[in-house]
Order: C-alpha cells, then sequence, then structure tokens
C-alpha cells in the first residue's frame, strides 16, 4: 500500500471515473457525493472505491476531503489479486447462511452476494458488549451463530438510582440487531451482549444504505413493534422517539 496525504475539498475519486485504487482511511473526513448530493460520510475510518474494482464499473459515487487527511491506496492490481479471490471464497463460505436469513428474502440472489462481498465477520466471548447504548452508530450486524442478548436503561430515568440495564430481546442465528440507530440517525437505543460464544456478520453503514434500501420497510415494522413493547416495559415510548 501507497501513503496518500489529501487537502480540504481534494476530490479522491470522482464519480463515472474508471477505478485506479482502494482507499483505507488513516485519518480525515470524507463525504461521499452522488450527482451532487451529499449522501454520506466517512469519518476517520473506514475504507471506499472498492466498487469500481470489483465488478469492473465506473466510480459510483465522488469522494471528497472534509479536512486534511491521510489514506492508504491499494493499486488495482493488487487489490484484484487479493480480494476479489477472497470474494469468491467469502461468497462460497456464507452463501447458505445468506439465503436463510429472513431479512434478505426480498432482495435478488444477486443483490443478497452483494451483501456478502462486503460483510465483516466477528467472533465476540461470552459477555462481550457487541453494542453500546447511546453511541454513535456506524454498523449492522446478522447473528450467524450463537445468541445476543438486548439489554436497555430507560432514557427517561437516566438520573434515578433504580436505573440497571433490563433485558428486553434476545437475537439467534439469522436474526439481526442494530438497525434502529441506523434507520432513525440516532444513537443506539440499547445495549447488545454475547451470551456464550457468538459470531455476527457485521455490514458498514454505507453498504447498509446501498445495499438494504428494500429491507427497509420490514425494518421499520419491527420498529413499530419495539416502540408497543417500550411502552409495555417502561411506560413510554419517548425512549425511541425523543
Ligand atoms: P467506487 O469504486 O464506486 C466510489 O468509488 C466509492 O464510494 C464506492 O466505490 C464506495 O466505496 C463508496 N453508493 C455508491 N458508492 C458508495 C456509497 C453509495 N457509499 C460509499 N460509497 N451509497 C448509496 C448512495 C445512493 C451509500 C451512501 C451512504
Ligand atoms: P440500535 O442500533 O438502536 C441497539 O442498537 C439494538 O437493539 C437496536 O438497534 C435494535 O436492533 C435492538 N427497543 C430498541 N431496540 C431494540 C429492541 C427494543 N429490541 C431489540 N433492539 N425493544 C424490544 C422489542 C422486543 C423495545 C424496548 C423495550
Amino acid at each position: 500500500m501507497f501513503e496518500l496525504r489529501v487537502q480540504p475539498q481534494e476530490h479522491v475519486i470522482d464519480q463515472g471515473d474508471d477505478g485506479d485504487n482502494f482507499y483505507v482511511i488513516e485519518r480525515g473526513v470524507y463525504d461521499i457525493v452522488v450527482r451532487g448530493t451529499c449522501v454520506g460520510q466517512y469519518d476517520n475510518k473506514g475504507s471506499f472505491g472498492e466498487l469500481a474494482l470489483m465488478y469492473n464499473t465506473p466510480r459510483a459515487a465522488t469522494i471528497i476531503a472534509t479536512t486534511e487527511g491521510a489514506l492508504w491506496g491499494l493499486d488495482r492490481a493488487t487489490f484484484r489479486r487479493l480480494i476479489v479471490k477472497n470474494n469468491y471464497k467469502k461468497r462460497r463460505m456464507y452463501e447458505t447462511f445468506i439465503e436463510s436469513v429472513p431479512l434478505l428474502k426480498s432482495l435478488e440472489l444477486s443483490e443478497r452476494m452483494k451483501i456478502v462481498d462486503v460483510l465483516g465477520a466477528k467472533s465476540l466471548q461470552d459477555g462481550e458488549q457487541i453494542i453500546m447504548q447511546g453511541d454513535k452508530a456506524d454498523c449492522f450486524f446478522i447473528v450467524e451463530s450463537g445468541e445476543v442478548k438486548i439489554m436497555m436503561k430507560s432514557k427517561t430515568k437516566a438520573d434515578q438510582q433504580d436505573n440497571t440495564e433490563v433485558e428486553i430481546a434476545r437475537c439467534t442465528k439469522g436474526q439481526y440487531f442494530g438497525e434502529l440507530a441506523l434507520v432513525t440517525n440516532k444513537p443506539r437505543a440499547a445495549s447488545a451482549y454475547a451470551v456464550g460464544e457468538v459470531k455476527c456478520l457485521v455490514i458498514d453503514v454505507q453498504a447498509f444504505e446501498r445495499l438494504l434500501g428494500p429491507c427497509k420497510e420490514i425494518m421499520k415494522r419491527n420498529i413499530a413493534h419495539y416502540e408497543e413493547q417500550l411502552v409495555a416495559l417502561f411506560g413510554s415510548s419517548m425512549d425511541l422517539r425523543d
């Protein structure tokens, strides 16, 4: 990889160009611009520029540095040698599992395979925290194996002594969590912990926006159920909406 320093307003990638490099962010904030509109941002972490190299397509977005920044670049040939081969393995490894995830049923096969291309895997030990209530959100999770416990403190009782975490839900194989903050653009509404050994698939917010649009209606319907249960548990649904 080679290091690249960038200045504010510098275009690292222009939409429509051919793909030359893939970039990993060391530092800096970068706007994601599609047809002149800013649709997202990378804030001091993440990577971009993989799509044109993976699928031999023109650059799908313009990436503009908004601060001084530093990037690590990987040239097209090296990227393809390392990543494309790895993606082939990943597709074979996760194909069956991804086909079994109820949330993703409404997608086309090719769309589900694109999800496989971008997903990361995370292994967790018993009791390990995966999400912390109140944190800023940058990814979405699907349980590959094991069980995840969702715990919540009431925000309206935040300054009271008895505000201990209560278990509100469990997620098992094939279920998802961490969508709420991404859909509502709010901090994490609850915490999540591994129960025993857990494997999760992780999708970053940009890929979530790009690939899971068709599944958002299903997620929103489930969020409506959260609100009903919140009223039953804490006596108000303020916590999710405010
Ligand atoms: P690329 O090689 O096409 C532009 O060059 C890069 O921007 C692209 O790879 C991705 O790494 C990154 N749509 C398209 N590209 C995106 C998006 C995106 N987000 C990041 N990139 N989104 C959908 C917009 C309608 C998601 C926006 C949050
Ligand atoms: P997030 O991004 O806010 C915490 O991070 C995740 O816990 C959240 O997304 C959901 O995926 C998950 N209320 C709020 N979040 C819940 C709930 C929930 N259940 C799971 N999560 N309720 C339980 C409904 C069975 C209602 C509150 C009592």
